[in-house]
């Protein structure tokens, strides 16, 4: 049923999908009355959604209609950051872009150009469509999209080609299940109640994390690790798997390269080291072996928590080398689940290659925008992203963004402390306005999700607004692909997907990949990597590392900033998505000890500060953290503090061990009472 329709005859439910940041990838029941978004419920053509879905994206209409809205072109006229525009037509709106982009290509190279775009759409006609068609052709800079999964992406490509993990479902058949730096109860809230199922059934649970998430509450063992320690934790157990005999040999010699390096590496963390470098008891560890290596089938569910610091690409790479050493792969709810998005071969247009045009580390933004000049950035076109609020080093973001010489264009669908610095805003629909190719990276599933309302406001997708650019500057082409169909239909024929699993699709909106939605990991699947093998030492990483792989750097604690700070998602936002919805001020979370060697209440103003900045809010007690430990959440907008600024304030813009990531959580700063 076309949109139209379903305007004319009342309520309607529609089928759609939800291709917002989360692994779940969940199939959604919308009912629209009178062409106005009334519910939104979880369907079933994805089974792992399960006719549920999270609090978010049941009150979407909340967003879709939020005051923040931005509803048409707009184009600066007070200072930066101030947020004053005034309406323009699209028309304007586009010319006005597309001189400026051929102006200082002309002026400068297309380099001078930078796309910047990440989480705000994992679908994949709006992004690495027809929008890197136009930044290719104008040469533009290339992005490392790095904000997230950078070392994770990097450790399991080099090891295992990203081949298909656990699916979630199968989770039910594991006898010991680990969650390792991963909070599903916000994160991925359907793996909850099958680890629920797999408890009943007596499967043991363990769960590495700082923070007793409601998960580790409810484990049989909580590895409570200083933030950025998984790495000794991983290894000792590596060690031991060696040492005392529980190394599968067979599966090592038939299946691995790299046991051998690896072992080494590993050779000098006994427990004890290990256990001091991470903060926790030895007989703890040593128990997670023994369970580990006693109990099958074991999954490992690797997330995002422990890539965000120092030693971050190392770390996950020792965790996905577990069950390799410990021969847990071979069964059904046996081996790891990391990144799923790797099943799935989509990506850009497979019609030209990318210009070998320099390459910015998106993690980089501010100090790139402050002191780049081979060439500066003159233009930068943020969309699917909120930068001032998700990248690191917030003082400098911001700083970068004020430049009275940069020309910023932001797209996006709300009015974003981003937006407030752009030269010209424009206002983007959201899935429910607009066609998109929404992919799973937890759940293995593909949806061809259709419009379900029509755009609010002058709203427009991603797809036709950078087919327009193209067109404007002259880079388009004669019949190449623009509708959401046929760019639908050149992105499948790219993958390399069959004919089968295109009809598929476009028949009944979803499809899985060739070898089904839960394959059994070298059974089933292996790695795609040229010798079919799992690579446990990769020469790549090795050379990639400054200290080389599986090396550890110790805390980055000082005495002047004694506490880590991580900021872990919370069920109330996606990224900083939905941000506009919650005003309140949000507290930092302190353990109750390092409350009171501050002489801080629950309730009371602090300050949290470090060399790069501070963020002033509440404080709230929270004996959930273990100590030295503090949080304040990912995402939050500066109105959800007092001064403005969020995490990102603290945390640094140095990058991960492998694959140049973010450092979020390996933030360290000092908090006083004010
Ligand atoms: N509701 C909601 N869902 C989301 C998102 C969201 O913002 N909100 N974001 C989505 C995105 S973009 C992603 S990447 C995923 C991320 O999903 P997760 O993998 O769950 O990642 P995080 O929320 O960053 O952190 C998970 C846990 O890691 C812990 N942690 C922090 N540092 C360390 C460490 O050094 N070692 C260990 N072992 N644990 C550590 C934190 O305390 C936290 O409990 O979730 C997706 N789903
Ligand atoms: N401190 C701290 N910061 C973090 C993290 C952390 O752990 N700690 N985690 C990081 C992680 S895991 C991630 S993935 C990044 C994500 O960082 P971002 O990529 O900035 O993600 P969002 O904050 O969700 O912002 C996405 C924006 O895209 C917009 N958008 C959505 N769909 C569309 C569309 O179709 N078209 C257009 N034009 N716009 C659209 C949304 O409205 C939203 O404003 O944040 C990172 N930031
Ligand atoms: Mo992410």
């Amino acid at each position: 049923m076309s949109v139209s329709e379903s305007a004319v005859r009342g309520a309607v439910t529609l089928p759609a999908a939800c291709p917002l940041d989360c692994p779940d990838s969940c199939s959604l029941e919308v009912t629209v009355e009178d062409g106005r978004l009334v519910s939104v419920d979880g369907g079933h053509a994805n089974p792992i959604t399960d006719g549920f879905i999270c609090a978010k994206v049941r009150n979407i209409a909340d967003h879709v209609y939020s005051r923040e809205r931005i509803l048409h072109p707009g184009v600066r006229t007070g200072p930066k950051g101030e947020g004053e525009f005034e309406r323009v037509s699209w028309d304007g709106a586009l010319d006005r872009i597309a001189r400026k982009m051929l102006a200082v290509r002309a002026a400068r190279g297309g380099e001078a150009i930078l796309p910047y775009y990440y989480g705000g759409s994992n679908g994949f006609l709006t992004q690495t469509s027809t929008d890197a068609r136009l930044f290719r052709r104008l040469g533009a800079s290339r992005l490392a999209r790095t904000l997230c999964a950078a070392p994770t992406g990097a450790a399991a490509l080099a090891m295992y080609g990203k081949m298909a993990g656990v699916a979630l479902q199968d989770y039910v058949h594991s006898k010991l299940i680990v969650i390792w730096g991963n909070n599903p109860s916000a994160t991925g809230i359907h793996l909850v109640p099958i680890i629920q199922r797999a408890q009943k059934a007596g499967a043991k649970l363990v769960v590495i994390d700082p923070i007793r998430t409601p998960l580790a509450a409810r484990a049989d063992l909580h590895l409570a690790v200083r933030p950025g320690s998984d790495l000794p934790i991983a290894l000792s157990i590596i060690r031991w798997l060696f040492e005392s005999g529980a190394a599968d040999g067979a599966f090592l010699a038939a299946h691995a390269t790299g046991a051998g390096e690896l072992r080494e590496r590993a050779a000098s963390w006994t427990f004890e080291r290990a256990a001091t470098a991470a903060g926790v008891a030895p007989r703890d560890v040593e128990r997670f072996a023994r369970l580990y290596a006693e109990t099958s089938p074991a999954v490992i569910r690797c997330g995002w928590g422990q890539e965000r610091n120092r030693n971050g690409g190392s770390a996950s790479a020792a965790i996905l080398a577990l069950p390799a050493v410990a021969g847990k792969f071979r069964v059904r709810g046996g081996g790891y689940t990391m990144s799923n998005s790797g099943v799935w071969k989509f990506g850009a247009l497979a019609e030209e290659p990318e210009p070998e045009t320099r390459v910015i580390n998106m993690v980089l933004l501010g100090e790139t925008l402050l002191t780049r000049d081979d060439p500066p950035v003159d233009l930068l076109f943020v969309y699917n992203c909120n930068p001032v609020a998700t990248v690191p080093n917030q003082t400098k973001v911001r700083e970068g963004l004020a430049r009275e010489d940069l020309f910023t264009v932001v797209f996006d669908q709300v009015m974003t402390e981003s937006a407030l610095y752009a030269d010209v805003v424009l206002p983007a629909t959201t899935f429910l306005e607009h066609r998109e190719l929404v992919r799973g990276y937890g759940a293995m599933v593909t949806h061809d999700s259709r419009p379900v309302i029509a755009p609010v406001g002058e709203a427009r997708p991603n797809y036709d607004v950078f087919a327009e650019l193209c067109r404007r500057t002259g880079v388009a082409r004669e019949g190449e692909p623009e509708s959401a169909d046929a760019l639908r239909d050149a992105i499948l024929d790219g993958s390399g997907r069959g004919e089968e699993f295109r009809r598929t699709l476009v028949g009944s909106g979803v499809a899985y990949p060739e070898g089904g939605a839960a394959p059994i990991q070298f059974v089933d699947v292996f790695p795609p990597t040229a010798d079919g093998k799992a690579q446990l030492f990769s020469p790549g990483l090795d050379d990639e590392a400054a200290h080389g792989l599986y090396h550890f750097e110790p805390d980055p604690a000082t005495s002047a900033a004694p506490l880590a700070l991580v900021s872990p998602s919370t069920e109330k936002t996606i990224s900083s998505t939905f941000g506009q919805l919650n005003r309140k001020i949000v507290p930092i979370e302190l353990n109750p000890a390092d409350a009171a060697a501050r002489g801080i209440a629950d309730g009371d103003r602090v300050r949290a500060f470090n060399a790069q900045g501070e963020v002033v809010t509440r404080a709230r007690l929270n004996p959930n953290l273990r100590e030295g430990v503090a949080a304040l959440p990912k995402g939050l907008w500066g109105h959800n503090t007092e001064n403005g600024a969020t995490s990102n304030a603290l945390a640094p813009d140095s990058l991960t061990d492998i694959g140049g990531g973010a450092c979020f959580n390996d933030a360290r700063v000092e908090v006083e009472k004010l």
